[in-house]
């Protein structure tokens, strides 16, 4: 191993990982959602919450909102509320699944009337940005069907496409779209927007304001993530990514805690196609990371935590990778030494110097410890008393 951590370090400064505003409220299963004492009852005990991240972190400086979860009457007061506890409002995500109307498809359905009440939602998201200067749409459709034969696979396509464009035109000139893409669920026989090729198609023929959201755990089993994540960069449409990780299905746990080999290949991938680090530099559009995590059994805040130092880990693992070594090995077809060059930098032990990173730059050297010291969880449990606590869908 020639690449050193100090040699890295400077390039660990500035990485950004925006968190999920529904990770704070309660979650659960089909079968059952528990609530938790402190759990959120507004958007803003959401976003004091999250900044409690960011604050022993220095990694997620922003909060994705959902509409119409985090619905307020003032998004620009909202915004300074956010700046007041020292987070940015970031990524405004569109909710076409939870309306009856929306049964049979939102920006798909057959129906003019559905799809325009679809599309007016997106135009409610754009002034929701215009007013909290957020930079990125994102949308994921539920839309699909459960037999065959159900929908007209092709014609929903084609209505899709025209859903998009109409949203696609309201955006303002630094506004971006991003499409995720899910191979299943809610739907079960076809999904419209089931993978990564479907939202390429799409957001290609939109325009270049418009790029694929890649979430980690909408693949099939086996599904190679990191090739895509190397195809999209190298095709300038990976726009963000929501990170979470899977055992089974969609199962929105804690990223990097089923496959954290998984999570440095996508990192690697990531850094060598030029997404990681200002666009200045990369020479393409920045790439936006996210989490999509819901916490069922653990508490909220230092679960967030706990991912933000995964994501944070693995990429000090990935830059620690000797490019050069590697490039040479690849070149002379040594197979075994190539693989073992990025085996060598994956296998590298990072925490310790991660550690001193942090205290170096004023932060606590652990900040899982640092988080259960502090008290605050205590402190909202019996503050937050009385009210609605916030939950997944509301
Ligand atoms: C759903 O499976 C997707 O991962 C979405 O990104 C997200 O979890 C949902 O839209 C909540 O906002
Ligand atoms: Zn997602
Ligand atoms: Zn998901």
């Amino acid at each position: 191993m020639t690449t050193t951590f100090d040699s890295i370090a400077g390039q660990l400064d500035g990485q950004a990982i925006e968190l999920p505003s529904w990770a704070f409220g309660n979650s659960g299963t089909r079968f059952k959602v528990f609530s938790t004492p402190g759990t959120p009852r507004t958007i803003q005990e959401k976003l004091t919450d999250a900044a409690q991240v960011h604050r022993l972190t220095g990694l997620a400086p922003k909060v994705a909102l959902h509409i119409p979860w985090d619905k307020v009457d003032d998004y620009s007061a909202l915004r300074e509320f956010a700046a007041g506890v020292g987070v940015e409002l970031g990524t405004v995500n569109s909710n076409t699944f939870q309306d009856d109307d929306y049964k049979f498809g939102s920006l798909t359905h057959t129906d003019a009337v559905v799809r325009q009440k679809a599309i007016d939602h997106h135009f409610e998201c754009i002034d929701v940005m215009n007013a909290t200067g957020s930079s990125d749409l994102k949308i994921w459709l539920a839309d699909g069907t459960n037999y065959p034969g159900q929908g007209d696979i092709r014609g929903r396509q084609d209505r899709l496409a025209e859903s998009l464009q109409a949203i696609y035109d309201r955006l303002g000139d630094e506004q971006r779209l991003v499409l995720e893409y899910k191979f299943f669920e809610p739907a079960f026989y076809h999904t419209d927007v089931p993978d990564w090729g479907t939202s390429y198609a799409h957001v290609t023929a939109l325009g270049e304001k418009a790029f694929v959201c890649l979430d980690t755990g909408h693949h099939a089993p086996g599904t190679n993530i990191e090739f895509i994540v190397a195809q999209l960069l190298r095709l300038g449409k990976l726009g963000s990514f929501d990170f979470n990780s899977r055992f089974y299905a969609d199962d929105d746990l804690i990223v990097g805690a089923a496959d954290p080999f998984q999570l440095f290949r996508i990192m690697y991938e990531v850094v060598r196609g030029g997404g990681y680090g200002p666009a200045t530099e990369s020479g393409t559009s920045p790439v936006a990371f996210m989490l999509d995590q819901c916490h069922n059994v653990e508490d909220k805040i230092p679960g967030q935590i706990r991912s933000v130092l995964n994501v944070q880990e693995m990429t000090a693992r990935a830059l620690l990778v000797d490019r050069i070594a590697l490039d040479a090995a690849q070149a002379t077809g040594d197979v075994l030494g190539a693989n073992a060059i990025l085996m060598d930098a994956f296998y590298t032990d990072v925490r310790g110097p991660l550690a001193a990173w942090r205290e170096s730059r004023g932060l606590p050297a652990d900040p899982m410890a640092a988080y259960a010291a502090s008290g605050y969880q205590a402190q909202i449990a019996a503050e937050r008393v009385g009210g609605t606590q916030s939950s997944w869908g509301a």
